[in-house]
């Protein structure tokens, strides 16, 4: 095929991949912006490289007409959680996108591959707009922890360099340390309620610091530098005090006199 029409082939794919990161993306902003833990840690997307599709259609003896039923993680997106428990949750989430319709579900969580791969995926029909209208495409979607995206990443550099004859004593290492990312990812799993409630803390403390800034700034508007000094040298008190409880007290403190200050501003410019 021509270098022209594998372009014209992958373009609305490189699009579905480029939305579909935005939106997983907003979702994991969405839970941030709430103070809710988000259970997808980071989303990269990627288009299979040409070669790659070829491989893939010769290994599984495709032929050209059938590429796109039948390769289908042309569109490749890798949803990466902390924890494992995470990945249900992720998967929940896809589930309601109705956007996203799911095709089948591979739980290589369960179903451990050979190699000692661990991973969730899912097949999905997602549409995109083009200038020749609406195109209905399959993109694959890949959930796993960051250990066990440690291990697949290093395994598939292995497996690229001995392109299938993986040499056995390099085999059984690999084996190894895919035993020992089980236990890592159970280890951390048991202290996921501990490691998460110090993640809340710090993205509301986060959230909290950058309202109670954007309040300062405004303040400016309403009220003399001096009042605003003030307030500014309050904030770095309580903020050094590493309280959230006082912080979220000076938070509401600095609402009720922000409103103040706006309201009388407002009245002046009524009566001017
Ligand atoms: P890429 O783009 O280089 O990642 P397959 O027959 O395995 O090629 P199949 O049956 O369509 O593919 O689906 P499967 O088994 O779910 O695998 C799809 C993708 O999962 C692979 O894509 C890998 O990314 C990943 N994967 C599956 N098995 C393994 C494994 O044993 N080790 C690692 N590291 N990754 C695996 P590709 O085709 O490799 O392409």
């Amino acid at each position: 095929m021509e270098i022209q029409l594998w372009r014209n082939l992958l373009s609305p794919y490189e699009l579905a991949v480029r939305e579909l990161v935005v939106k997983f993306n907003h979702i994991i902003r969405e839970h941030k912006e709430k103070d809710l833990y988000s259970p997808m840690e980071q989303v990269i997307g990627r288009v299979k490289s040409i070669a790659s599709i070829l491989e893939k259609m010769q290994r599984k003896g495709i032929p050209f007409d059938r590429l796109e039923a039948e390769v289908e993680d042309i569109a490749g997106i890798r949803i990466i959680c902390q924890f494992e428990e995470d990945i249900d949750a992720v998967v929940s989430i896809i589930q309601k996108c109705s956007d996203m319709e799911i095709k089948y579900e591979k739980n290589y969580l369960i179903n451990v591959k050979e190699s000692g791969y661990r991973s969730y995926h899912l097949i999905i029909y997602y549409t995109v707009q083009t200038i020749d209208g609406p195109r209905r495409l399959q993109a694959e979607i890949q959930i796993r922890t960051l250990a066990m995206n440690f291990w697949a990443t290093i395994e598939h550099s292995l497996q690229y360099k001995y392109k299938g004859n993986m040499p056995p004593h390099v085999r059984e290492r690999l084996s190894k340390a895919a035993a020992a990312i089980l236990l890592l990812d159970r280890e951390m799993s048991s202290v996921r309620s501990e490691i998460m409630d110090a993640q809340n803390f710090s993205q509301l403390q986060t959230n909290l610091v950058a309202d109670i800034l954007n309040n300062i700034e405004n303040l400016y508007k309403f009220s003399s530098k001096r009042e605003v000094k003030k307030i500014q040298d309050e904030f770095f008190r309580v903020y050094e005090s590493n309280n959230l409880q006082q912080l979220e007290r000076f938070h509401r403190q600095l609402d009720i006199i922000t409103e103040g200050y706006r309201a009388q501003a407002v009245t002046k410019e009524f009566m001017a």
